[in-house]
């Protein structure tokens, strides 16, 4: 029973647009209403009505400790009873800077911002700034958050500028911006080819968690940095999602491939907002007032912000956390697999180390055509007998599910277990 979630909702209707304060919280592609939590406890979420839910959202991913862990709640605590903001310096703001650059030795410098938003939007500012160049490169399915001149559509042919994906945005914004497919080799070389020369840079998730999980093709990153360095293009990793998901050094650190910039957020902010962009000194000593790019924030580096992400980060630098996010998460991805053999189902399950997606398609998902191969219909009636069953998915085929530290083997047996349900009631 919903009852209260629902008398929230048509409250929030009259005051909120579509009553919530970011689009997929309306789980309007999978047909759902909003539900209204009231408290997360580790792997669990409990909304106004009292209902239980095994959590795979996660807050989009922040929180890979769980939820309420009581070293992040400590250090907002403490941080909270000197001051909420001082809109100055701090000392957090230095130590969480230090040990994010001890993870990402791609990372000389680095700004804290509020939201992955901001970050991508200033590392695009400071691409074009510093290479006095204005095109962009995108992917199809890869999400950057809600920059104007990345917002676009592909345009008609593979190596046309974007067109706005939202009104409001002036094509003038989007005309620099091309939008090719993940993993397409060709596309990029046509395109360098054709525009080489005034090309920013290539902004790209490297495992894809917007279009569901996507990994990048064998050799495809390495072929992105290839082909900037070759044109002195900058090759950005946006690593919102997966910096401190995939591990302490991020994709980068997976698949050894060196970003000129490197985009963050979520997890830095440990559920609190926090995004940040760094890179080499030799860039990043362009941004103000260290040099004329201008970006500022009135809450960036906020010291209460800062101690949830430093709380959190501490915490998956102790020894073993990753081994243990790996184990879970492959027992998940084996747990859902086995059941879709028992139940003769072809479907998908794509994981990259903690995230994973269940692609309702037979089909192999490599970009976002593949994925859009996926049967949305089907997903929506899976996410909706999940969600009565007690396990809270992402309300959109594609996206990412993501485990935490405080997922056990008991959430993952009884997830799995919930997943046979679902699926062989739809058979
Ligand atoms: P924010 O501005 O939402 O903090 O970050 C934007 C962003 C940038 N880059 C990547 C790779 C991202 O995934 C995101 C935001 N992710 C979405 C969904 N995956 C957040 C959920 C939402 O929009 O409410």
């Amino acid at each position: 029973m919903k009852v209260r979630s629902k008398l929230f909702y048509e409250r929030a209707l009259r005051s909120i647009p579509g009553g919530v304060n970011s689009p997929v919280r309306a789980c309007k592609a999978v047909k759902g209403d909003p539900i209204f939590f009231e408290r997360g406890e580790g792997a669990y979420l409990i909304d106004v009505d009292g209902n239980r839910y095994i959590d795979y959202v996660c807050s989009w991913g922040p929180l890979i400790l769980g939820h309420s862990h009581p070293e992040v709640i400590a250090s907002v605590y403490f941080a909270s009873k000197r001051g909420t903001s001082f809109g100055a310096p701090t000392w957090q703001e230095v130590e969480l800077a230090e040990l994010i650059k001890n993870c990402f030795p791609s990372i000389d410098k680095i700004r804290l911002v509020n939201s992955g938003t901001e970050a991508t939007m200033s590392a695009i500012r400071l691409a074009r700034a510093y290479t006095k160049r204005d095109k962009i490169i995108k992917f199809e399915g890869c999400y950057h958050g809600h920059v104007d001149s990345l917002l676009v559509k592909a345009g008609s042919g593979l190596a046309t500028f974007g067109i706005p994906a939202s009104p409001g945005i002036p094509e003038e914004l989007t005309a620099h911006t091309l939008n090719l497919p993940f993993n397409d080799f060709e596309a990029v070389e046509k395109a360098f080819k054709e525009y080489g020369k005034e090309i920013a840079g290539v902004i790209v998730e490297p495992i894809a968690g917007n279009m569901g999980v996507v990994l990048p093709k064998e050799g495809f990153l390495e072929f992105l940095r290839d082909i900037t360095t070759r044109y002195e293009a900058l090759l950005i990793f946006d690593e919102v999602i997966t910096g401190f998901r995939i591990g302490l050094s991020g994709a980068q650190g997976k698949f050894g491939v060196t970003p000129d910039l490197t985009c963050l957020g979520k997890i830095i902010g440990g559920g609190l907002p926090v995004g940040a962009y760094g890179g080499k000194s030799e860039i990043m000593s362009l941004v103000a007032p260290e040099g004329p790019v201008y970006q500022a924030g009135t809450l960036s580096g906020n010291p209460i912000a800062i101690s949830a992400g430093l709380a959190t980060l501490k915490e998956l630098m102790k020894p073993g956390t990753y081994e243990k996010l790996e184990a879970i998460s492959q027992k998940l991805e084996e747990g859902i697999k086995e059941v879709l053999k028992k139940l003769g189902l072809f479907y998908r399950v794509n994981r990259a180390g903690s995230m994973l997606t269940l692609f309702f398609t037979e089909k192999e998902v490599i970009d976002f055509q593949t994925a859009l191969s996926s049967d949305t219909q089907k997903f929506a009636i899976f996410w909706q007998k999940m969600l009565d069953k007690g396990i809270y998915l992402p309300p959109s085929q594609f996206e990412a599910w993501f485990v935490s530290l405080a997922h056990g083997e008991k959430e993952i047996e009884e997830t799995v277990e919930k997943v046979y349900e679902s699926l062989k009631e739809m058979s």
